[in-house]
C-alpha cells in the first residue's frame, strides 16, 4: 500500500537562510562506479562570475517559487517504473536575487546518487538526455522559445564531488559552474514514506554564469526536472514540473 507523502503537507519556508547544515552520512552503495565516456560537460566555467554562497545570496532574495513532485501524473519518462514518491519525488524552492538563482530542498529516493558515468549529461538525441540522479532546472522566456539556460545538480557517484553543470546557453558553453555552491545533507524521515530519508540539498548560481541576465528580469517559465535511474539503464525515469514566473 502507498500512502500519500508527508511532504504533500509541508507548508514551504519562505526563509531560506533556516536550513539547518548536517552531514550527509547515507551515500548509497549500489551506485555503479564512474565509467569514462566523453561528455558535453567537461569544461570548467565561470562566465566570469564571482564565486557565490548560498548564505549570502539567501539573504538578497526577492522571490521565491515552491515545487512539489510527488505524483504519478507528473512522471514524463518511463512512468511504469514509477513506484511512488520513496521511488523518487522531491519539493523544492527555487528563488532568485539580482544575482544569482537560490535551490534549497529535499528528495527522496530509493537509490540515491546512482551515476554510473562520471559525466551524465547526454546529447539531445538521446532518450536519456541525463545519465543519472540529478535535479535539472531550465528557465525560458514564454514568449520567445529561443532564450533558455538549464543547468543540472549534478550528485557525483555516491554524492561525492557534487557540482553544479550548465547544460545549455544561449551564451555560454556547456561546463561546470565552479562559482555555484552547492551542498547535500542528510534530511529527517518523513512520516507515511517507508521510512526512506530525505536527502536535503541547497545551491546558489550567479546569473553570470548561466548567460543571459536579462532572461531573469522578465516572464519566466520553470521547469524542474528529476532524473532518477536505480541501477541499469532500464530503471530510468524523469519526473518534471513546469511553473510560470510572471
Ligand atoms: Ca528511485
Amino acid at each position: 500500500m502507498r500512502n500519500l507523502p508527508s511532504i504533500r503537507s509541508v507548508i514551504y519556508s519562505v526563509a531560506l537562510t533556516l536550513m539547518l547544515p548536517a552531514t550527509l552520512s547515507h551515500a548509497d552503495e549500489v551506485t555503479p562506479s564512474g565509467g569514462n565516456r566523453s561528455s558535453m560537460v567537461d569544461a570548467d566555467f565561470s562566465g566570469g562570475a564571482e564565486h557565490v554562497r548560498f548564505d549570502d545570496a539567501a539573504r538578497e532574495l526577492t522571490s521565491v517559487y515552491p515545487i512539489l513532485i510527488a505524483s504519478a501524473s507528473q512522471v514524463v519518462q518511463n512512468s511504469f517504473n514509477w513506484n511512488g514518491p520513496v521511488d523518487a519525488s522531491l519539493r523544492c524552492d527555487i528563488g532568485f536575487t539580482p544575482d544569482a538563482v537560490v535551490v534549497r530542498g529535499e528528495f527522496v529516493d530509493d537509490y540515491p546518487f546512482c551515476q554510473p558515468i562520471a559525466r551524465p549529461a547526454m546529447p539531445e538525441w538521446w532518450m536519456i538526455t541525463y545519465g543519472g540522479d540529478g535535479i535539472q532546472f531550465t528557465f525560458d522566456d514564454p514568449t520567445s522559445a529561443s532564450r533558455r539556460v538549464s543547468f543540472v545538480l549534478n550528485f557525483g557517484s555516491r554524492a561525492t564531488r557534487p557540482e553544479v553543470n550548465l547544460m545549455a546557453s544561449q551564451t555560454r558553453p556547456a561546463g561546470i559552474i565552479s562559482t555555484a555552491d552547492f551542498e547535500l545533507f542528510d534530511g529527517q524521515a518523513p512520516v507515511n514514506n517507508g521510512g526512506q530519508r530525505a536527502v536535503m540539498f541547497r545551491a546558489a548560481v550567479p546569473i553570470a554564469a548561466l548567460g543571459d541576465s536579462r532572461l531573469f528580469s522578465g516572464p519566466l517559465r520553470i521547469t524542474l526536472r528529476m532524473h532518477d535511474l536505480d541501477g541499469d539503464w532500464s530503471t530510468y525515469q524523469v519526473l518534471q514540473e513546469v511553473i510560470e514566473r510572471k
